[in-house]
């Protein structure tokens, strides 16, 4: 059930299971007009991981490094507006985990097919390390890597599967994570919302 990875980061089984489908439907309509795209990382080789965004602004990455655009560099236009079941689902993740009044600008859209990974990293392009991330998972299974503060420090392994939200803020917010390489099988969605403006 529920439970506290460490200090500030909580995983809330299924949570978003009930409202899965509006969620993978607006994926749908996203990705119809800002598709998924392989983003090339400054050391010049391409994510594994295939991304978009909706909302106020998109994380980006390209050779010159990372950072928030109010734009789709392959388009020029405006990210899609974050949808309102989007914006719902991760107030009230955030609140279950005791984070009031999260209020998403971006959202950032992983496809992971099989074989895609996540290197362990921090998310630290925000600007304000005050709001929490929210985590939606969608689709197939996959471990999530949680270490500490610190590269060096043992990560934990966590078994994410379809629904589950992982939210994570006040003294784990810089904390290293990533996603083991997805195994055959079924895709992974997922939605991480940041407050990043
Ligand atoms: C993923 N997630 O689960 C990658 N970042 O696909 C992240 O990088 C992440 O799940 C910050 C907070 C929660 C996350
Ligand atoms: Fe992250």
């Amino acid at each position: 059930m529920n439970f506290q990875i460490a200090e500030g980061a909580v995983v809330l089984r299924g949570f978003a299971v009930p409202c899965s489908d509006a969620l993978e439907a607006a994926v749908h309509a996203i990705t119809a007009q800002a598709p998924f795209r392989h983003m090339t990382v400054p050391g010049g080789h391409k994510m594994s991981v295939a991304m978009t965004n909706c909302g106020k602004a998109g994380w980006v990455s390209d050779r010159s490094g990372y950072r928030y655009e109010a734009t789709d560099p392959e388009t020029g236009m405006r990210w899609p507006p974050m949808p309102e079941c989007f914006t719902e689902i991760a107030a009230s993740a955030a609140a279950q985990a005791g984070y009031g009044k999260f209020c998403p600008d971006v959202c950032l859209i992983n496809d992971y097919q099989p074989g895609a990974r996540m290197a362990l990293h921090q998310d630290k392009d925000e600007r304000d390390f005050t709001a929490p991330i929210v985590s939606v998972s969608l689709g197939g299974p996959a471990t999530f890597l949680f270490g500490g503060v610190s590269r060096k420090d043992k990560s934990h392994r966590i078994r994410l599967t379809h629904g589950d939200v992982v939210v994570w803020g006040g003294p784990a917010r810089l904390f290293f994570h990533g996603v083991s390489p997805l195994k055959p099988g079924a895709a992974r969605i997922n939605l991480t919302f940041r407050k990043a403006l």
